[in-house]
């Protein structure tokens, strides 16, 4: 158990993103690479006093090439480090919130994590010649806050040493169970105990959710689903929740065996990546309804990332945008027993980019809203307010981005099967209003379904248009530009940046631009301020231009544009269609062609 002390150098470059430090998978095949960051961030923790000594470490991650390699280093180098209890995920594999929910509920106070390391890209390919990714999280089981991320990228910068006891035993990962090793003097032990993978997470999920009322809907001869988790790490997690769990055939699962590569593919649940269940669904890669002859269309389908926390939506020849799904499932809230058993929602938020949907219902329902930057590390700080904010509590919440991200305070990660199983909550309670015909109790709720045949299944399409008929509708879109030159990416939201006063006032198409500026965002518990999230141009009718770049590109750069117009009366229109003028406004306000040589983007969603 004695560490050795190893010398290394500072690398450029690994400050991490959005979420976690991600690159090229043989860029942290190289030596020291991992290393060095992993030792940054024991310099960090310890120096922010966490008792690494006393608590235990986590480490999972979503099964990419190189995962296991990189847990073995870490288990080393924790022990080196001085960690005496580390829990890690069977095969290495745990989702993102599995992660969050394993650090907050497994073992008494005295053995529970102090934090966990996730080796993850997310939604980016894996493989050896496509990413991989680590990113550290606190004992509040959410992203490390930008203050520690600072720090942990200050160290790299000024690493010349590391510590790892290289004659610790490589685990096996693969059986439960703990592996107990003592010093040469017997003066100290080590446990690192393989742990199960799903349980601490399917525990919470039952205990937020009514199961029996899950099961009621997906009985019914007139209901079908299928989950899609890409090759991801969600398979298992869906395996345990809808086949173990909830009774339905493993036909249920698709692609639910994780893969280092996500079988070559994109683990990312959109339309444009998710094709074949999209194409089960009846959809094409538009989100336009195709004929499917004689097949009959699943009621229910959604799709999970890499790294299990995302979520995509879809009904019979119907898609869920995110924002649509975020504001609907804070509509209904209160059919969660979660929820209920709280006395109800106290606020949600959603990121800047994200459609102000959700706001309507707050405004509606009377709980607090708040808009913060990117990236799920903002929305902690808000769960956790009572604890660092005089008293003041806004949970439950929920939250939510426009990129298939959506959760609750019940762990501080986003969750794609919270989101699911919160969405299966609706349908089952829709329909059993139906099944009973008695009419809505809770008279708040969008949809009124007392006018269905009693036989006829509540669908997906039903709530959202029922939802937009009282709401109206946040047409929504977002455009990817993908590995695109970084100068040219980074002088164009430069000129956007600059301009931005001079832009507020102009007029442009039938648009007027009430404001333009660079979003930031001052975190009301914490008082901590982040600059620079993005170019927003505000037109006076309510519309939005937004302009970001990218934190989670393993190389080069990313531009994402966002466009949200609202429409009161006008709610049955082809999303692109009704967002056509405002792309073209936006195409020249950011003059996009010039700056990196094409304004055709390589994803819509
Ligand atoms: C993207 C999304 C953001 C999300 C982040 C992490 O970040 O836009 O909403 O929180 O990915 O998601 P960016 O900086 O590339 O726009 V995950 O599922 O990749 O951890
Ligand atoms: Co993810």
């Amino acid at each position: 158990l004695k560490p050795t002390t190893v010398k290394t150098r500072p690398i450029e470059g690994q400050k991490p993103g959005t979420s976690g430090l991600r690159k090229k998978t043989k860029r942290f095949m190289e030596s020291n690479y991992l290393e060095n960051f992993v030792q940054s961030t024991f310099n960090a923790i310890k120096a922010r006093g966490t008792n690494i000594v006393e608590g235990t470490l986590l480490i999972g991650g979503d099964g990419r090439y190189f995962n296991k390699e990189a847990i073995q280093t870490i288990i080393k180098m924790a022990v080196a480090n001085g960690v005496k209890r580390i829990w890690v995920g069977q095969d290495g594999l745990m989702s993102t919130p599995a992660i969050s929910a394993t650090i907050r509920e497994r073992g008494p106070i005295w053995q529970q994590a102090f934090g966990a390391f996730i080796l993850t890209a997310s939604h980016n390919p894996g493989g050896p010649d496509e990413d991989f990714g680590i990113k550290y999280n606190c004992e509040n089981g959410g992203p490390a806050p930008d203050i520690l991320t600072n720090t942990i990228y200050e160290n790299t910068t000024k690493i010349y040493k590391y510590f790892i006891c290289p004659e610790f035993p490589s685990i096996d990962l693969s059986e439960c169970g703990p592996t107990n090793v003592k010093s040469t003097d017997g003066m100290k032990q080590v446990c690192v105990e393989v742990i199960s993978s799903t349980e601490n997470h399917v525990t919470l999920l039952k205990s937020i959710f009514d199961f029996d009322a899950i099961r009621g809907l997906l009985d019914r001869n007139d209901f079908s689903m299928v989950y899609d988790a890409m090759h991801g790490v969600n398979g298992p997690y869906a395996k345990k929740v809808f086949v173990d769990e909830l009774g339905q055939p493993e036909s249920v699962c698709m692609n639910c065996v994780p893969k280092d590569d996500f079988n070559g593919a994109h683990a990312d649940p959109n339309l444009t990546y998710a094709k074949e269940l999209v194409e089960l669904m009846g959809l094409d890669r538009k989100g336009a309804k195709i004929d499917t002859g004689a097949k009959v269309v699943q009621s229910f389908g959604a799709a999970a990332d890499g790294d299990g926390d995302r979520n995509m939506i879809l009904g019979t020849r119907f898609f869920v945008s995110p924002s649509d799904s975020l504001a609907v499932i804070a509509s209904y809230a209160h059919v969660i027993p979660f929820f209920r058993s709280q006395g109800g929602l106290k606020g949600v938020a959603r990121s800047m980019p994200t459609s102000g949907a959700v706001d309507l219902v707050a405004k509606d329902l009377g709980f607090d809203v708040f808009e913060t930057p990117t990236g799920w590390k903002y929305f902690g700080n808000l769960m956790d307010s009572k604890a660092i904010f005089q008293g003041k509590d806004y949970t439950p919440f929920i939250c939510g981005e426009e990129s298939f991200g959506t959760g609750s305070d019940h762990v501080r990660e986003k969750d794609g099967l919270w989101a699911v199983l919160a969405w299966l909550s609706i349908l089952a309670y829709e329909n059993s209003k139906v099944e009973s015909s008695s009419k809505s109790l809770l008279s708040i709720l969008a949809f009124d379904s007392s006018n269905k045949s009693s036989n006829s299944l509540v669908t997906v399409e039903d709530i959202v248009k029922g939802h937009w008929a009282k709401y109206g509708r946040n047409y929504y879109c977002r455009w990817d530009f993908e590995g695109v030159e970084k100068a040219g990416a980074e002088k164009m939201m430069d000129k956007m940046r600059e301009s931005a006063t001079a832009n507020t006032g102009k007029e442009i198409g039938q648009y007027r631009i009430a404001k333009a500026d660079d979003f930031s965002y001052k975190d009301p518990v914490d008082g901590t301020v982040a600059k620079k999230q993005g170019i927003r141009f505000l037109m006076e009718d309510g519309s939005r231009i937004i302009f970001r770049l990218s934190g989670t590109a393993g190389s080069g750069a990313t531009v994402r544009m966002y466009i949200e117009q609202y429409e009161k009366e006008k709610i049955d229109m082809i999303a692109s269609e009704a967002l056509d003028g405002l792309v073209k406004v936006a195409l020249e306000l950011s003059a996009i062609k010039t700056y990196i040589g094409t304004d055709e983007p390589t994803v819509i969603t």
